[in-house]
């Protein structure tokens, strides 16, 4: 049994711990008939079926970031568009969504969006600049910055819908996973009015005026979920929750002014049951807390190898990650004993969806990403067929 799959091992702890397994498929009364999870395209996917901890035949793998610059296909469609241009461009977001699934055999596709899409849906004065990111005209610091925060309309997104309905049926057997950034990310950048490694103004505006803080945080909660719930309704099998400055607060400040936000999202998409990822970077000090805000998986950057990761929980979740993408830039022995290191890391967890401790850098070389899910597949295809473990005798 050494060798056996995490996914099998924790199989039974998992369930008591999620209530998954019933025998029957978890109840999606609320998505719509033709939904790939409802419809039997993507319930039985390896990504899927790690969520609910339940064994799968090799451990499923995909990369933040997989659509993007690192591809000479995303490069050559983008020229002469700008980057929220192509984000509320239906099909230039199926076609870049599309690409690494192709060139990769990843087990999921990540919706070509980004974290500011919601707020430019909503008027907010923000465009995403080459090289730097995302940089709004007018930064929000004081209670009346929200009233430029209204709700979202979803006929303002229809072109977005329409690209996660139409990836849902060009996928296939393999699952869209839709995204939005979490409150307090999303926060940095429109206090901060553009990319900040220090985020001070955030902090003194958390710090010094918690009334408008809150009700920041709290608009901003309910504009990503009306993002995430209208890309689960229109297709997308899972969702991930970006929270990738969380690392930024000390636990504290998080506990307090940030995961009641956070948590507020999951919970207004908690009736669609669909599978949701909840990741930050640098957040080893804070997983206890995030684990709070109500995920079925948690993603762990590179900083924190998964075996320990899963000691903070207080229930055996699934977990993603955690290559650092840094090691993508490595000879290829280094980045094979890397992926293997990951995978021994992941043993005994009721879950693995490999990927990387954060997104992959620009610059990688696509077949460096090619070949990893390539070795992730083999050999925990190997060492799950070694567990002697097999489907039926669940
Ligand atoms: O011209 C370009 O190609 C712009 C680069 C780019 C891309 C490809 C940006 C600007 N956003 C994106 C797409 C994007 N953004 C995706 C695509 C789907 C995929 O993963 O394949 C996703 C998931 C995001 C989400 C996103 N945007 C996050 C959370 C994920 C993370 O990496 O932590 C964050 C923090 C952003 C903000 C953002 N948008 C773009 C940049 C360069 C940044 C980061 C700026 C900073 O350092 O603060």
């Amino acid at each position: 049994m050494e060798l056996e799959t995490g996914a099998a091992r924790g199989q039974t702890e998992m369930q008591a711990a999620v209530g998954a397994d019933s025998g029957l498929a978890p109840t999606r009364q609320l998505l719509p008939s033709g939904h790939p999870l409802v419809d039997g395209r993507t319930a039985t996917s390896p990504l899927i079926q790690t969520t609910l901890g339940k064994p799968v035949p090799h451990t499923p793998v995909w990369f933040m970031r997989q659509a993007g610059r690192s591809l000479p296909e995303y490069r050559k469609l983008r020229a002469g568009h700008t980057m929220l241009e192509t984000c509320f461009d239906t099909d230039l977001t199926v076609e870049i969504t599309m690409q690494p699934v192709r060139r990769h055999n990843v087990d999921a596709a990540i919706f070509f969006s980004d974290i500011v899409v919601p707020m430019k849906a909503i008027g907010v004065d923000v465009e995403i600049e080459p090289g730097v990111g995302p940089v709004i005209a007018t930064p929000f610091r004081s209670a009346s910055d929200l009233d430029r925060l209204p709700d979202l309309d979803p006929g303002n997104v229809a072109s977005i819908a329409a690209a996660v309905t139409a990836l849902a049926t060009e996928l296939g057997h393999t699952p869209l996973i839709g995204f939005a950034g979490a409150p307090f990310t999303v926060a940095s950048y429109l206090v901060e009015g553009r990319p900040s490694r220090d985020h001070v103004h955030t902090k003194a505006l958390m710090l010094s005026d918690p009334t408008t803080w809150n009700r920041l945080l709290d608009r901003i909660a309910t504009i990503c979920a009306a993002f995430l719930r209208m890309q689960i309704l229109a297709g997308a099998s899972a969702v991930q929750l970006f929270d990738s400055w969380a690392g930024a607060l000390s636990p504290q400040d998080y506990a307090r002014n940030v995961l009641p936000h956070s948590k507020k999202v999951f919970d207004a998409i908690a009736d669609l049951n669909v599978p949701t990822i909840h990741f930050g970077v640098g957040t080893g000090e804070l997983l206890a807390d995030m684990e709070k805000a109500g995920s079925s998986v948690m993603g762990i950057d590179f900083r924190v190898p998964l075996n320990v990761a899963a000691t903070r929980f207080t229930r055996p979740l699934p977990l993603q990650g955690n290559l650092d993408p840094a090691v993508l830039f490595a000879d290829s022995s280094s980045v094979d004993a890397a992926v293997l290191r990951i995978l021994d890391d992941a043993r005994g967890l009721p879950g693995h969806i490999f990927n990387l401790g954060h997104g992959v850098p620009p610059d990688t070389d696509p077949d460096v990403l090619t070949r990893v899910v390539e070795l992730v597949h083999s050999e925990s295809a190997r060492r799950f067929a070694q567990s002697g473990y097999t489907a039926t005798q669940n």
